[in-house]
């Protein structure tokens, strides 16, 4: 089975699973690494997702693609089991688990730290029963609102995306007179609710939610302005990974580029993203952007003597 061959220092092919490494103790959050940038690769386990829809839709090739990502230095491994493109189709929480829980388990088994990127609340605590450390909710609380008193119980880390509406109509509300200052009051909004329900300030990461309700120029206008979400007090996630913006930006001969495109140029986001101090970036392809975060952690360096 060829996940088997891909995952390096694997041993013989003996067994049915594409897990033939010792479980390693379960990764914490608090080890995360403090000193620079973190890098976040996204696995998809879904039949649809608009980047890699379709490549990792069951669990032996999820968890293969997810074990790739580990090996290859992600310190995070986000796991969605439902697609966020715009004009998606609802995955019931069921569904959503069949396909999360135990690409979850096996990846927590190897020792990487997981991300469960969910709108529902009983899937994030099947994904946190599972191993999961992050909840990443890009609804912003509006599908489950009763996610937040979930996450105050189960203590986890909690990502906060700016969102306006849902897939169905969020192209229609990308309307602000300035983005980056909307975007960050209404995440400050969200976040209030979190801090109702007794979530910490520690615990929420914000995230500007590039690409929902944003047009390709706000998308622009808020990565050149990522203070404005500093100023909220929280680590900084950017997602930016072959998002449609930077397809129109290296357009050639009127043709779009297409997602696996787009990694150069994701990967540029990310260097100036570490450069202004994210706590993280969510990408696909990790091995560039664990380069671009050297690059950026190395400019930002003090001078050195000659
Ligand atoms: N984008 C997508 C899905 N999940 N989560 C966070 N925190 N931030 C994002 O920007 C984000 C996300 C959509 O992209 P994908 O379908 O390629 O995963």
């Amino acid at each position: 089975m060829d996940s088997l061959a891909a995952a390096p220092g694997t041993g013989p092919a003996t067994s049915p699973l594409p897990i033939l490494r010792k479980p390693r103790p379960a990764a914490r959050f608090e080890d995360l690494p403090a000193d620079r940038t973190l890098v976040m690769g996204i696995l998809n386990v879904t039949p649809d997702s608009f980047s890699d829809g379709g490549k990792h839709a069951t669990a032996d090739t999820a968890i293969a693609a997810g074990l790739r990502m580990f090996y290859a230095g992600a310190d995070i491994i986000d796991v969605g089991g439902e697609s966020t493109r715009p004009g998606a189709e609802d995955v019931s929480p069921d569904e959503e688990q069949q396909r999360v829980v135990p690409v979850i388990q096996a990846l927590v088994k190897a020792g990487a730290l997981v991300s469960i990127d969910t709108t529902h609340a009983s899937t994030a605590a099947a994904a946190v029963e599972a191993g999961a450390a992050i909840i990443n909710d890009i609804s912003g609380l509006s599908i489950e609102p009763e996610m937040a008193e979930f996450v105050a119980a189960a203590k986890v880390p909690y990502i906060l995306t700016h969102r306006r509406g849902d897939a169905r109509t969020m192209n229609s509300l990308a309307e602000y007179k300035d983005v980056a200052a909307e975007v960050a009051a209404e995440l400050a909004g969200v976040r209030d609710k979190l801090y109702a329900a007794g979530v910490s300030q520690d615990q929420i990461i914000v995230d500007p939610g590039l690409g929902f309700a944003k047009n390709d120029a706000q998308n622009w206008e808020l990565l050149q302005n990522l203070d404005q979400l500093d100023g909220l007090g929280h680590r900084v996630l950017v997602g930016a990974s072959r998002k449609r913006f930077l397809g129109t930006l290296l357009t050639v001969a009127g043709k779009s580029a297409a997602p696996e495109e787009r990694d150069g140029a994701t990967a540029a986001i990310t260097a100036i993203s570490a450069y202004r101090g994210a706590w993280a970036v969510r990408v696909h392809n990790v091995g560039p952007s664990l380069d671009a975060v050297k690059v950026a952690a190395r400019m930002a360096a003090p001078r050195t003597e000659r």
